[in-house]
């Protein structure tokens, strides 16, 4: 069982768009383990998107994120990472197939809706920036053996 961090970013809560891509996940089996609205400050972005300082659009990046409330996730399943990156389509939405949230939604490389951990141990790091231990709840659902993996 995997645990990853999903961010719907500030273009997903102002256009309206919580519910249905909250629902997606959902709908694929996979399980919501924590869940909180939040403001993402200049140091927290500054934190998570380290590994982008010296890109050309790291500015932009972190101006995008901490304009408006985000509603951040703790997601769970049998590969979630994978099936998370697998639904939110590439970085860039007019390269993501349609029927990827980013394909479906999006139109621009910033404002493109998501985010998701592309590996395990960003999981990891990126869970512990936006939740303490005590947020991430641990409990069984009742379909889970008819979701295999
Ligand atoms: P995130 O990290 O937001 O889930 O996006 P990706 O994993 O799909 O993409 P990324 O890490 O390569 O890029 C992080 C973030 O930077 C924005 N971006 C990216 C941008 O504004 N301009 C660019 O040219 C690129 C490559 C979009 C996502």
């Amino acid at each position: 069982m995997e645990r990853t961090l999903v961010l719907l970013k500030p273009d997903t809560v102002q256009r309206r768009l919580v519910g249905r891509i909250l629902g997606r996940f959902e709908e694929r089996g996979l399980r919501i383990v924590a869940l909180k609205m939040m403001s993402v400050s200049r140091e927290l972005a500054e934190r998570h998107y380290g590994e982008h300082r010296e890109k050309p659009f790291f500015g932009e990046l972190v101006s995008f994120i901490t304009a408006g409330p985000i509603v951040a996730l703790a997601i769970e399943g049998p590969r979630a990472v994978t099936t998370v990156r697998a639904m939110m389509g590439k970085t860039n939405p007019l390269e993501s197939a349609p029927g990827t949230i980013r394909g479906d939604f999006g139109v621009a490389v910033t404002t493109n809706l998501v985010h998701g951990s592309d590996s395990l141990e960003s999981a990891e790091r990126e869970l512990t920036l936006f939740f303490s231990p005590g947020e991430i709840l641990t409990y069984e659902t009742a379909d889970a053996a008819w979701l295999g993996g």
